[in-house]
C-alpha cells in the first residue's frame, strides 16, 4: 500500500504524458492491493470461534471441538472377552456373544473423549486380518482371559507379533486382564511375568488393567489410562 502511494506521488510530479502511462500501472497496483485485502478478509473468517475448544494431544494431533477423539483396536485370542467388553462399555450390558467373524465397531463417549473402538475376531484363522486395522491406531487393547492359563503362551506369541508391527510402533498398549471375577484368574503380577510385558514393551506406554466384562469392574479405569496417554490428567474432565 505504501509503495502504491509513493509511486502515485512520484507520478504526479511527472509531465502529462508520463502521468497517463503511470495511471495504467497505478490501476494495476491498486487492483492487486484490493485482491490482497479480499484474501485477508477471507482468512479472518477461517479463524475459529474462540468458544470452540482446541486441544493439542501428546501425539501431535489437533482436536477441534468438545471431544478428543481416539482410535483404538481391540485384539486378543478368541473367547478372551473382547466383544463382551465392547458392549459393556457401550451400553452397560453383559450381552450374550457369539464368536466374532469379521469385526464390530462402536464409538464410546466417556468424559471428554470419544473412542472409536474396533473389535476384531480372534480365532486363529482370522488373526491374519488383524493387520488391516492397524492404520492410524493410537492404542491397542489386548484382552487376555486371565483364567485361560493353558493358552497364555499362545496369547504371549500373538502379543509379541503385535509389538513388532511397524504400524503399531507408536501405539500405546492397554492389556485388559479379563474374567477377574472367575475362580483361578491370574493376577496382574503373574500375567505381566507370563506375557513378558516388560521386555516386549521397552520404550512403549503400557498398562495391565484387571477387569471383568460382567460387572464392568476395571473397564473405565482402562479408558482413563488410555485418555491420559493423550492429555495430561487436568485436561480430562469428569462430564459424560
Ligand atoms: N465370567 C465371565 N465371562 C466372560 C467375561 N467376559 C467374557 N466372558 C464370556 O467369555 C465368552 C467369550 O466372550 P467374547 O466377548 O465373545 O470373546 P471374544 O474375545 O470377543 O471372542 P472372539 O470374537 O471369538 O474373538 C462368552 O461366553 C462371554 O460371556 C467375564 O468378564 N467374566
Ligand atoms: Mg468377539
Amino acid at each position: 500500500m505504501v509503495t502504491v502511494v509513493v509511486d502515485g506521488e512520484r507520478a504526479i510530479q511527472q509531465d502529462d504524458g508520463r502521468l497517463i502511462m503511470a495511471s495504467q500501472d497505478l490501476s494495476a497496483r491498486l487492483a492487486h492491493v484490493t485482491s490482497q485485502e479480499q484474501q485477508l478478509a477471507n482468512l479472518a473468517s477461517l479463524v475459529p470461534d474462540p468458544a470452540i475448544p482446541i486441544t493439542f494431544t501428546k501425539d501431535n494431533r489437533i482436536h477441534i471441538g468438545a471431544r478428543i477423539e481416539m482410535r483404538v483396536v481391540t485384539l486378543g485370542l478368541d473367547g478372551a472377552g473382547k466383544t463382551s467388553i465392547l458392549f459393556k462399555l457401550k451400553q452397560d450390558e453383559f450381552v450374550s456373544t457369539i464368536p466374532t467373524i469379521g469385526f464390530n465397531v462402536e464409538t464410546i463417549e466417556y468424559k471428554n473423549f470419544k473412542f472409536t473402538v474396533w473389535d476384531v475376531g480372534g480365532q486363529p484363522k482370522l488373526r491374519p486380518l488383524w493387520r488391516h486395522y492397524y492404520f492410524n491406531t493410537q492404542a491397542v487393547i489386548f484382552v487376555v482371559d486371565a483364567t485361560d492359563v493353558d493358552r497364555l503362551i499362545e496369547a504371549q506369541s500373538e502379543l509379541t507379533k503385535l509389538m513388532t508391527e511397524r504400524e503399531l510402533k507408536d501405539a500405546s498398549l492397554l492389556i485388559f486382564a479379563n474374567k477377574e471375577n472367575c475362580d483361578g484368574a491370574l493376577g496382574v503380577a503373574a500375567l505381566t511375568e507370563s506375557l513378558g510385558v516388560h521386555k516386549l514393551c521397552l520404550g512403549r506406554s503400557w498398562h495391565i488393567q484387571p477387569c471383568d466384562a460382567q460387572s464392568g469392574m476395571g473397564l473405565h479405569q482402562g479408558l482413563d489410562w488410555l485418555a491420559r496417554q493423550l492429555v495430561p490428567s487436568e485436561v480430562l474432565n469428569s462430564a459424560g
